[in-house]
């Protein structure tokens, strides 16, 4: 009999993760950005690109936007282009960590008038969103400092929820600001949202419809992140998260590639939070493809997190509970362990047949010839990027 029971069988039908559009586009190191044939040359390719994810996996039924990044003329044409592909438009995610004029912040700014621009461009993201059906608003500030002293920390908080108040004024029903902290980068001294304390903090103060997003990949080595991953689940306050695994810093490599444990730890936490099918919890990667192909590396992405999440699952949580109980140490931990170390691989692809699609999505895609067609139809024109 399969390990898949219908209850784990249904759980795992409804999962979702929503694809980053700029995984698509090439990305490297500030020492160099290899291209890779093929790559997008606009969003709408980025968005048949992502639509390949899904068609293989049926994991991946939405995609996230940047802006400027996405900008196109029409964002009604986009997403009719996307919903042809059999895909949504996700979520927006505003940037202001790339003009001039925030060089010393953007929401935080002591100048009114950059704070200013900075608003209105989450306001414009706001349209955006009702243009392409999105709910939420993801905000990731790249605002801090590098010298102590340099900057007024405690008036760079007050600024900042002054900032956001504005634009959480404007969401309309059913729309949602998240907001995303990192530790540190591209501030080195101190960052105005650094750790979810803060950002819950940031939100709180907004309401309802503001919540934290998690990225994997911001918080400083062996932080307990599942630990995170409870108590924002135990306060309703976890919006969504952001995937990626990391060896060093915020490295943006494939989920699951550098911790599968801790991957499955965060997923376990997520289970026994109820945050699996919730559709308070958006699931996202935030990665890039430097070497790699990027639309398999997506499918490994998917594929990983879909793994780790039949693991997590086939924690026998009533044993694990009785063994807590009774402080049998060893017992609970074998319990945690034993589903962690099951090889759900075989059920796995048995249970994608059964459900018409391909066992081994990656190699149905590779088969598929579809990175050789990209290659010799997107000659020409300038291939879109991370940042462009
Ligand atoms: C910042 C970040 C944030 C950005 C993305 C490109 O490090 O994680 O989510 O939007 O990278
Ligand atoms: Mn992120
Ligand atoms: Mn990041």
């Amino acid at each position: 009999m399969s390990v898949l029971t219908p209850e784990i069988q249904s759980a795992l039908a409804q999962q979702a993760i929503e694809l980053p559009s700029w995984a698509f586009g090439n990305s490297g190191t500030r020492f160099k950005v290899f291209g890779t044939p093929g790559t997008p040359r606009d969003p709408f390719e980025k968005i048949a690109d992502a639509a390949q994810v899904h068609k293989y996996t049926a994991l991946a039924p939405s995609v996230a936007l940047h802006i400027p990044w996405d900008l196109v003329d029409s964002f009604d044409d986009l997403r009719t282009h996307a919903e042809d592909l059999g895909v949504t438009l996700g979520t927006i995610n505003s940037n202001t960590f790339q003009d001039d004029d925030y060089k010393f912040g953007a929401l935080t700014h002591e100048d009114a008038a950059v704070r200013r621009k900075a608003i209105d461009h989450h306001l414009a993201c706001i349209d955006v969103m009702h243009a392409t059906g999105s709910r939420d608003l993801k905000i990731w500030l790249a605002e801090g400092s590098n010298y102590p002293g340099q900057a007024d920390m405690r008036g760079r908080q007050d600024r900042l929820q002054e900032s956001l108040q504005e634009i959480y004024a404007r969401l309309g029903d059913g729309q949602r600001l998240v907001l995303e902290y990192k530790f540190f980068e591209p501030a080195f001294y101190h960052t105005d949202v650094p750790d979810w304390g803060t950002s819950y903090a940031q939100v709180a103060a907004l309401g309802d419809k503001a919540m934290v997003c998690l990225d994997t990949g911001h918080h400083a080595p062996g932080t307990n992140i599942e630990f995170i991953v409870m108590q924002l689940l135990r306060l309703g306050k976890l919006g969504s998260f952001d995937f990626n695994s990391r060896f060093y810093a915020d490295d943006d490599l494939i989920v699951g590639a550098a911790d599968p444990f801790q991957l499955f730890r965060i997923l376990f936490e997520v289970i026994r939070g109820g945050g699996l099918n919730n559709p308070d919890v958006a699931f996202m990667l935030d990665q890039c493809h430097n070497v790699e192909d990027k639309v398999p590396g997506q499918i490994r992405s998917v594929l990983n997190v879909q793994e780790m999440t039949t693991r997590a699952l086939l924690v026998d949580r009533d044993a694990l509970a009785a063994a807590q109980r009774s402080g049998d140490v060893l017992e609970a931990n074998r319990i945690f362990m034993d589903a962690f170390y099951t090889d759900v691989r075989p059920a796995l692809a048995e249970w994608r047949e059964s459900r018409g699609l391909p066992a081994d999505p990656m190699r149905a895609f590779a088969d598929s010839g579809y990175l050789a067609r990209i290659a010799a139809d997107r000659v020409g024109g300038v291939q879109a990027g991370w940042g462009a």
